[in-house]
């Protein structure tokens, strides 16, 4: 494999000095890139960009192309393709979001949800890995995904997105045994997708536990955090010579970040209802921190974007540890001129920070 030109952002997630601070955004390659969308046209739909691995790696390379200060590059692809492997059938609805054919309500559906292997009925994800790794020929690291076994399990008991979980929610205290078993199934699936993406060039895994904060504070340690432990605890933590670090990103986990700091993760992704400094004054030196600028900034002049990335730095502090990103995932409606004045603002205001 081909050294890597450009590694701060696994330097950063380690905690090593780094020369200025790393960049990248969740949902980097998405609607607000004319690119994508153009892709996207030629492909049909969303899914057979994920499912053909040379569209897949199509789109991931645009953000770098447009964008020579990404540090890093994500895996397209999403975090329903796992439900969708257990044979629930998922599809978009043009203008809406993901949908089921089947959703999971019973004990005995969940039962009867097999386990997918990952070479077997996820081989395009890992085909997707590789090749974008080998176009990427060293240029920046690859990060590869997962959502959460409690993220997962949202959309296939309520059979979409949903704005309270109500199906889910309602299974988690009139049946918590039924869905501690499918937490279970998706832990074990989540676990051995991360280690074949792994296996296949993802040089770091992040785990989106989008929902996670929708939880009361016990619910979340017992039917979000527990898993993810055990996730992370059976993942490959060295590939290539190299540690493969783990992010976890909790949204709205912001009163909790104590716990989550001590699930084994090397780094936590952060919202922006936090602030970065007193996080990081919370988790002490166990985790770096990814984040945390809210994504509507960038709906903000280019000069307002500079001011808000300053704040975030100076609120972090001096030395490595810091992974800038958005709270969230970009929006569709930005300007592609303002995310540019934004990667370029981290570069050009952290070098400050760092000796
Ligand atoms: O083209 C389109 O209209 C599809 C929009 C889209 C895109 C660009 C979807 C459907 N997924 C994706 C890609 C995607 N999804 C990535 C790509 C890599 C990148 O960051 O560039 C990633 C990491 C995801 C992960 C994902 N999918 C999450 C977790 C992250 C988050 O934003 O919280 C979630 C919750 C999903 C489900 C999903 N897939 C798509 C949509 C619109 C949604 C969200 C629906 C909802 O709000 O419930």
């Amino acid at each position: 494999m081909t050294a890597l030109k450009n590694d701060r952002f696994l330097r950063a997630l380690l905690k090593q000095p780094v020369d200025v601070t790393p960049v990248w955004m969740m949902r980097q390659a998405g609607r607000y890139l004319p690119e994508y969308r153009a892709s996207r046209a030629k492909a049909g739909d969303f899914m057979s960009l994920c499912m053909n691995p040379a569209f897949a790696c199509e789109v991931t390379m645009q953000p770098l192309d447009r964008y020579p200060q990404l540090d890093a590059a994500i895996l397209f692809s999403d975090i329903l393709t796992i439900p969708d492997a257990m044979g629930q059938g998922l599809y978009f609805e043009s203008g809406e979001g993901p949908r089921f054919k089947k959703v999971v309500s019973t004990l005995a559906d969940i039962e009867a949800l097999p386990i997918p292997d990952p070479q077997k009925d996820l081989g395009y994800v890992m085909d997707a890995v590789s090749t974008i790794r080998r176009e990427l020929n060293g240029r920046v690291p690859l990060i590869g995904f997962a959502g959460s076994p409690w993220t997962l399990a949202t959309y296939m008991v309520e059979g979409g997105s949903s704005k309270d979980y109500r199906k889910t929610k309602t299974m988690l205290y009139d049946n918590p045994q039924a869905l501690h078993l499918l937490l279970d199934k998706l832990a074990q699936t989540v676990t051995s997708y991360l280690n074949g993406q792994i296996m296949a060039g993802a040089q770091a895994v992040q785990i989106f536990d989008s929902w996670g904060g929708s939880l009361s504070a016990a619910a979340y340690q017992e039917f979000s955090l527990a898993y993810m432990r055990k996730i992370v605890s059976g993942l490959i933590r060295e590939h290539e010579g190299r540690k493969v670090p783990v992010i976890l990103f909790t949204k709205n986990g912001g009163l909790w970040l104590e716990s989550i700091a001590d699930a084994g993760a090397d780094a936590l992704g952060l919202d922006w209802t936090c602030d970065i400094g007193s996080a990081r004054e919370r988790v002490g030196s166990k985790v770096a921190l990814q984040g945390n600028m809210d994504p509507t900034v960038l709906y903000a002049k280019p000069e307002a974007i500079r001011a808000e990335v300053g704040r975030i730095l100076a609120s972090y502090g001096k030395g490595s540890g810091h992974v800038f990103n958005l709270g969230h995932g970009i929006t569709p409606e930005v300007d592609p001129e303002h995310a540019g004045a934004f990667l370029r603002a981290v570069h050009e205001l952290s070098a400050q920070y760092h000796e």
